[in-house]
């Protein structure tokens, strides 16, 4: 007899660490099945039901899986990210593409085999855009789903291609069986912004620059910012990161005529970062030393985005501005966490 649980791979992840406090908080009573390449903290391996420290490549790992659970939703977080993926490009794509066509055929497995749809929630990112030049970027101004998508980094293009692989598992999968499966993949994405956790800090992303000043500012030491005070990008903070990834996750398939939702919170420029972190630290730091080569990703993101789609058909809505997500909640967290 198979369990009923949750999949979330990349648990010991940014993301990941955030979501599973909070859906143990939403569901008591969920069987969250984690998958990390790390350990996951002794505080968040007690709120899995298992914990398996491994590798989203492990066909064999997967296989177990599909005979142990029954899994009603996976949240495929594990990534290479995009600075790291720039260095090591085939790494990227293998984890990016093939660790999320794994983990897709497993879902269509488990829907053929209980008769019921599996959501994948899948974490896309603004990476997936491409816009040419810093004047024609600040021109876009809010970029909706289906514009400037000329991805220019291995993770921005993965990111794209697994929407793409998304679409055909949604709606396109083993489409000339003769016995179409009643069950599918209900494949649902959101390209994220840049995000702010007070709770961990990033490693290998573009849009670090904002959490890692505010990290080293708390933690009394200096940074270096490899992008210009001008640099402007979309942030959230990841409370309404993980708030959208459930609320998507909850919104009945019938509502959503989109496979892919923008969600935006705040654009800030490296500069806005600066002046609210000195505010509440003083002391700090911080040289603005541009890496010219970081400096081009970035500029070829978004400075904002339209997320009118996900306000309308799932009740998008950031709970933290700029203003408010400093004063009330990152500046009073990662006081504490740095508290000596
Ligand atoms: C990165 O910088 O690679 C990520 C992202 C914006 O998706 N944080």
């Amino acid at each position: 007899m198979s369990t009923r649980a949750v999949l979330i791979t990349g648990a010991n992840g940014e993301i990941g660490h955030g979501l599973v406090s909070r859906l143990t908080e939403k569901h008591p009573d969920i069987h969250i099945v984690a998958i990390d390449v790390h350990p996951l903290s002794k505080a968040l391996q007690d709120q899995c039901h298992e914990v398996i420290v491994g590798d989203v490549l492990d066909s064999t790992m997967i296989d177990r899986l599909a005979a142990f659970y029954d899994f009603s939703s996976i949240y495929h977080l594990a990534a290479i990210l995009s600075t790291k993926a720039e260095r090591e490009p085939v790494l990227g794509h293998r984890v990016n593409v093939d660790g999320t066509l794994g983990l897709l055929e497993l879902a269509a497995r488990q829907a053929r085999a209980t008769g019921e749809n599996v959501k994948f929630l899948f974490p896309s990112s603004i990476a997936a855009y491409g816009l040419p030049d810093v004047a024609t970027k600040m021109r876009a101004g809010k970029v909706k789903e289906n514009e400037w998508l000329d991805a220019r980094t291995m993770y921005g293009i993965n990111k794209k291609y697994c929407e793409d692989l998304g679409r055909y598992y949604n709606w396109y999968y083993r489409q000339i069986d003769p016995q179409p499966t009643a069950a599918h993949v209900d494949f649902r994405a959101i390209r994220f912004p840049g995000l702010i956790s007070a709770i961990t800090m990033p490693t290998g992303g573009t849009s670090d620059y904002g959490p890692e000043m505010m990290h080293n500012a708390a933690a009394g030491k200096p940074y270096d910012c490899f992008v210009p005070e001008s640099a402007t990008l979309p942030f959230m903070t990841m409370p309404d990161a993980i708030n959208a990834l459930l609320q998507l996750e909850e919104t009945p398939a019938k509502n959503l005529t989109q496979v892919v939702y923008n969600i935006g919170a705040f654009s800030v420029s490296a500069r806005d970062f600066y002046d609210v972190i000195k505010e509440a630290f003083p002391e700090a730091v911080v040289n603005f030393k541009p890496d010219v080569l970081r400096q081009k990703i970035v500029d070829s993101w978004p400075a904002n985005v339209d997320d009118s789609w996900a306000r309308k058909e799932w009740g998008w809505q950031p709970e933290y501005d700029f203003v408010r997500a400093f004063r009330e909640y990152l500046i009073p967290a990662v006081k504490e966490r740095y508290r000596t």
